[in-house]
């Protein structure tokens, strides 16, 4: 059933996923399980797009794919915890159209007791800083990117919210891909996690 799941992701079967995630999950897969299985699809998809054995479309189909699979997810994935940790502002960065990983850490970040704003994609660092300045309940501030190439926009999202004196009020987690512990230490971020569940619990941790 699981391996059903990866194979109509990494197919982008657009249409069937929802029936057969639903099937994994009335056959005893758990929400989580789910998940990996179309996590580690988008991991051979991007292996094949490395390879030249797929293109563009195809990445993009597949994407959709986990996305609409995700929808089936999200009710079962979020909890009624309310926003009692306050505003939780994420987006990815500027030059960086990749989504799902932040969508992700967005659902379990609202499932661990936040109230998420969304900047959704291609976020210039400007508009970081606005929204952080509209919430001042917010506490945390997580930033996005799935490139090599928008590193760079990254390190400056972090520096401009930092030069704007915003860090006295929000922690800057960072998170995506090309991310490493190192290199969020090297642009000053406040946090970094490897994956939506412990980017959950890391943004419970720094809004305390
Ligand atoms: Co793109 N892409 N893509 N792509 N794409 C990658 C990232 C790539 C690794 C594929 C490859 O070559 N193997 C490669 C980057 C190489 C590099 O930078 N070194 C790549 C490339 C090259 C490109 C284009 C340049 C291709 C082109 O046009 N020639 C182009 C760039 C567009 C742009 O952004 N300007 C491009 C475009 C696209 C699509 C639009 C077609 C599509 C994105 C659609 C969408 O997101 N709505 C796409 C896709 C789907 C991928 C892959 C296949 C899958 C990404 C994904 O969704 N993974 C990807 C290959 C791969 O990742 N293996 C690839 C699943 C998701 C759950 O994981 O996003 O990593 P991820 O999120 C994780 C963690 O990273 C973490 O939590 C999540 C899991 O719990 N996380 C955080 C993420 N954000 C976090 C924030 C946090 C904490 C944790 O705190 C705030």
């Amino acid at each position: 059933m699981i391996q059903s799941v990866k194979e109509t992701v990494a197919a982008g079967k657009l249409k069937l996923v929802e029936g057969v995630v639903q099937e994994a999950l009335n056959g005893g897969a758990t929400p989580e399980e789910v998940l990996d299985s179309m996590a580690v699809a988008m991991d051979e998809v991007g292996d094949k797009f490395q390879k030249n054995e797929i293109y563009v479309p195809e990445m993009l189909i597949a994407a959709k794919t986990m996305q609409r699979g995700v929808g089936v997810l999200k009710p079962l994935m979020a909890g009624d915890a309310g926003a009692k940790y306050g505003t939780f502002i994420i987006g990815t960065v500027a030059g960086d159209l990749h989504d799902i990983g932040k969508n992700l850490v967005a659902i379990m970040v609202e499932a661990a007791g936040f109230e998420v704003v969304d900047l959704g994609i291609d976020v210039p660092a400007e508009k970081f800083v606005e929204a952080i300045k509209a919430h001042p309940d917010c506490k945390v501030v997580g930033v996005s990117a799935l490139l090599t190439t928008t590193m760079e926009s990254m390190r400056n999202t972090v520096k401009t919210i930092i030069d704007a004196g915003l860090q006295s009020q929000v922690k800057i987690m960072v998170g995506g891909a090309p991310i490493t512990q190192a290199f969020a230490d090297e642009i000053g971020a406040d946090a970094y996690t490897t994956d939506a569940a412990s980017a959950a619990s890391k943004a419970r941790e720094l809004a305390c």
